[in-house]
This record gives C-alpha cells, sequence and structure tokens, in this order.
C-alpha cells in the first residue's frame, strides 16, 4: 500500500479543480471581512458543520453563496496562491485549474478583476514555485446558450489567458447537447474542450460530450460504469477521465470510499486520474485524495504511480514541459 511520503514524492498534476471551491472558511471570512460582506455563518465550525451535502445540487447552493466573497482582482489573487501554495507542499507540478466567470460577472464583476487576479497569481505560483499552468474557463450549464456566448465574447481580449472551455455546474436537466454551439465557437477560437459529464448524469451525457461537444477529457465521467461499451471505448480511445474521488463521496455519488470504482477503471485500462475538485468543500486536496485511495482500497505503489503518470500525460502541457515532469 502506497503511503504518504511516497505519494508526495509523485510528480502529480491537477486537471479538475474548480478555483471559487478552493476557498477555505479561513480566508471566506477574512474576504467578507475585507469586503464588507455579511455572511450566513458565525464561525469556521458553523462553515464547516453547513458543508454536509446530500447531492451536486445541494453543494452547488452554499457554493455559489460562498463566492459571493469575491469581489476584488486581489480577493481572486489570494484565492489562487492559497490553492498553488497547497500544491506545491503536495507534489503538484502542473495545474489546469477551472473558473466559472459568470458566477462573477452576473453579480456585476467585471471578467476583467476575475482574469487578471487569477493570471497574476499563476504567473507568481510558476516563479515562486515552478508549477505550470493552463487556465479553463467553464460554463455554468443551469444558465443559457446565449449567456455562454456573451461570456465567450467577455473573455475574448483574454483568450491568450486561457487553455481551454469546459462545462460544469447542474448536470442534470442540462445536457451537454445545449452547448453544442458555443464548443464549435470555442473550438474555432484555439481553444481545448473539456466538459462535466457522468458525475450523476446518465452515459448518454458523456457519449454526447465526446460526439457534440468534441470534447478531449471528461471530467468525473464514473457514470460509464453503467455501460459496458462505453468503457470499453474510452479505454482504446484512451480518453482521460479526471476522477474526484472524495467530491463523489462527500456528493453521495457512492456511500463509502470502499466502493469507487476508480482503480477498477485503472485495471481494465482507462486513462484515469485523481483531482480534488473543490478541496476546500470536500475536506482535501489533492494528496488526501490519493490517500483516502490508499486506506480504503489499498492502493499499491505502482497504481498510485500510474495515476499520477496518466494526470501527467493527459495535461494539455505540451510535450516538452512532459518531459521535464516525469
Ligand atoms: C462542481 Cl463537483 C462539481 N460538479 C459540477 N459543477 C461543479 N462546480 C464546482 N464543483
Ligand atoms: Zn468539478
Amino acid at each position: 500500500v502506497a503511503d504518504e511520503a511516497f505519494l508526495r514524492g509523485l510528480p502529480k498534476t491537477e486537471l479538475h479543480l474548480h478555483l471559487e471551491g478552493s476557498l477555505e472558511p479561513e480566508l471566506m471570512f477574512e474576504l467578507a471581512k475585507r469586503n464588507q460582506v455579511t455572511l450566513p455563518y458565525d464561525t469556521v465550525e458553523d462553515v464547516k458543520s453547513a458543508y454536509n451535502f446530500t447531492n451536486l445540487q445541494s453543494f452547488l447552493d452554499i457554493y455559489y453563496k460562498c463566492a459571493d466573497v469575491l469581489r476584488t482582482e486581489q480577493d481572486f489573487f489570494d484565492l489562487t496562491y492559497a490553492y498553488l501554495k497547497q500544491c506545491s507542499i503536495e507534489g503538484v507540478v502542473h495545474v489546469e485549474p477551472f473558473f466559472d466567470p459568470q458566477t462573477h460577472t452576473d453579480r456585476g464583476i467585471d471578467i476583467g478583476i476575475v482574469f487578471n487576479g487569477i493570471t497574476k497569481a499563476l504567473e507568481q505560483g510558476r516563479e515562486e514555485f515552478g508549477i505550470s499552468y493552463g487556465l479553463i474557463l467553464c460554463f455554468l450549464r443551469h444558465l443559457s446558450e446565449e449567456a455562454a456566448f456573451d461570456t465567450l465574447e467577455q473573455a475574448k481580449p483574454y483568450l491568450d489567458h486561457i487553455i481551454g472551455v469546459g462545462l460544469d455546474s447542474s448536470e442534470l436537466g442540462h445536457p451537454p447537447e445545449k452547448f453544442e454551439r458555443v464548443f464549435k465557437a470555442a473550438r474555432d477560437l484555439g481553444l481545448r474542450a473539456v466538459a462535466h459529464a457522468g458525475e450523476e448524469g446518465p452515459t448518454s451525457y458523456i457519449e454526447n460530450a465526446l460526439e457534440r461537444l468534441k470534447i478531449e477529457r471528461i471530467d468525473h465521467g464514473v457514470q460509464c460504469t453503467q455501460s459496458e461499451q462505453l468503457m470499453q471505448e474510452i479505454a482504446d480511445k484512451q480518453i482521460p477521465l479526471t476522477v474526484c474521488p472524495q467530491s463523489n463521496i462527500r456528493l453521495k455519488v457512492y456511500e463509502k470510499m470502499e466502493q469507487h470504482p476508480i482503480l477498477e477503471l485503472l485495471e481494465k485500462g482507462l486513462k484515469v486520474m485523481v483531482n480534488s475538485d473543490d478541496p476546500a468543500f470536500f475536506g482535501g486536496y489533492v494528496l488526501q485524495n490519493y490517500l483516502s485511495l490508499a486506506q480504503a482500497l489499498n492502493m499499491t505503489r505502482e497504481q498510485a504511480a500510474q495515476l499520477a503518470y496518466n494526470s501527467i500525460s493527459s495535461s494539455f502541457c505540451g510535450e516538452e514541459r512532459m518531459r521535464t515532469m516525469i
């Protein structure tokens, strides 16, 4: 079984991390004070006891409220920098974080404030910690196609700052095909594409995300276990699945980590890897996710090394950088 020192020492990337989901309660209180925002919680303990989720939506309702403390460029910088600092002590050498501009622009915050704060922190993280990056802009799937197009338009002056687009938020009832045209427009701008699919949603959402959005990685994707044929296709084509074990437990996709299928998927030859999703809400960054797999599933060093290798080979960082990570 892989131990903590071994897991920490493995070079890893993180390809499924929502920056807004890395907002720790302590920073949330600090920003609330700085921006004179009233939070529905009095203490860090209050916050943590509210983080008791029953499904994806019950989490998202709280997650969007917490994001209200993020107002200034400095706030987005502080959020992103704190995440990178944590990465640096966990052996994470490259990150491709998500952010949700609509969560902020819908509150009247200019997209430039969001972009500048995040980008400046990513640059500092690269210089200070040697962590390379590619930023991914996510469209909120509970909002309209038109709103997604509007967001893509607002992002045009900042296209140099992003490597791709993603799709997140409430999955059920918001199938990928709703965003077929905006994904096409994004790909035509030279952006890479990923999407959340098969977290809670059916296998048809995974199939349609691949066929109609032409994504290069599936975020979560664990519901592929419902279809032997789809699993085989994902394995044959080596389409990466950015799996988030602790998230799946906290959002009740599985009752216990012992039931998580990630190692079975790995053994079947699917290109799976380990990510933290929303670490401040789900109780652990990427290293903790690896540790939970070691504890609950007796993950071996070989399995851990394969997962970490998959995280590198699935990244958008390019061959040259990839070689320096291994
Ligand atoms: C998310 Cl776990 C998850 N699923 C879908 N959308 C999200 N946004 C932030 N975390
Ligand atoms: Zn996610």
